[in-house]
């Protein structure tokens, strides 16, 4: 058993799980190392690493890791997938220390289908992450989130709904939890409609380096605003699916305890797109 009763319980009646102190400070360190040196180094990557860059400005793209501009670095930015090639990451997100308890959580067998390593908050609004990647059976999704360095009111902490995983999910007109950007205004009168009857209030993390959130796949959450635009907020988010699910699809590949998706990188070069990718992945 990874998990002892209380944490049981508060994974049922909150969404999420928070493990203070999981990751040293030095296996954190190895990590933004790691990440150092991709910057560094990455005009020598090859098309596996993929960047989206300048988000949330009218500058935003998806560009290969090694076309990147050395500014891009200073602006908030998404580096996609690293645990399609990068061992160190795999080895934290989904090796002998994180994959029990992701198991005990989804009661099934976790498989990474994506990663994100972002070096400031994403200020990404409240979402469902069933917007883009929900799991063929449903709640057979959670992400985890791991503290590259500490959050404070300033550097645009992570900030979510305890208790909004119980809502019943919000299904768009195609009848799926996929986005459609049309239909939110109507979403956000049904979401916080829900949150007033049960009475829920948000709550802003400020995690410390080595802290790991797990969030339920109908957990509402989001980036905060960053107040201080110099500020960074390193972190690195994996969304899991269970291989149970996905019998047949780009096979995955073993790694002690968990599995991840051996699935081709982000395409670079479509019309950009970045909500999309599952359906241009599953679709
Ligand atoms: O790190 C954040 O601010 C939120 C990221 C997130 O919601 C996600 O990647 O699903
Ligand atoms: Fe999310």
């Amino acid at each position: 058993m990874a998990l002892n009763n209380e944490q049981k319980q508060a994974w049922e009646k909150d969404g999420y799980l928070l493990l203070e102190g999981f990751y040293s400070h030095s296996e954190i360190d190895h990590i933004n190392a790691l990440i150092d040196r991709l910057w560094k180094d990455r005009k020598k990557l090859d098309a596996q690493y993929v960047i989206d860059i300048f988000v949330e400005t009218d500058e935003e793209r998806r560009v290969y890791f090694a076309d990147a501009p050395a500014n891009a670095r200073q602006s908030p930015y998404k580096l996609n997938d690293l645990y399609l090639s990068r061992e160190e990451i795999r080895e934290m997100v989904i090796g002998a220390r994180l994959a029990p308890i992701l198991r005990e959580l989804l009661e099934g067998s976790p498989m990474v289908c994506n990663s994100l390593n972002f070096e400031f908050g994403s200020q990404q609004d409240y979402h469902f992450d069933t917007f883009y990647m929900p799991s063929p059976t449903p709640n057979k999704m959670v992400a985890s989130w791991i503290a590259l360095e500490n959050a404070t009111p300033d550097n645009g902490p992570l900030s979510y709904y305890p208790g909004s995983h119980k809502i019943a999910p919000y299904k768009f007109s195609s009848g799926s939890t996929i986005i459609v950007n049309d239909e939110m205004p109507s979403f956000r009168d049904y979401i916080y409609s829900e949150i007033d009857k049960l009475a829920l209030t948000p709550t802003t993390l400020l995690a410390n380096k080595g802290d790991v959130l797990i969030w339920h796949s109908q957990l509402f959450h989001g980036g905060s605003p960053i107040n201080d635009k110099s500020k960074t907020r390193k972190s690195l988010v994996t969304h899991y699916f269970t291989t149970e699910d996905f019998p047949d699809a780009h096979a995955p590949k073993v790694c002690e305890q968990g599995c991840y998706m051996a699935r081709p990188a982000q395409p670079v070069g479509y019309e950009f797109k970045p909500k999309s990718w599952f359906q241009r992945t599953f679709g």
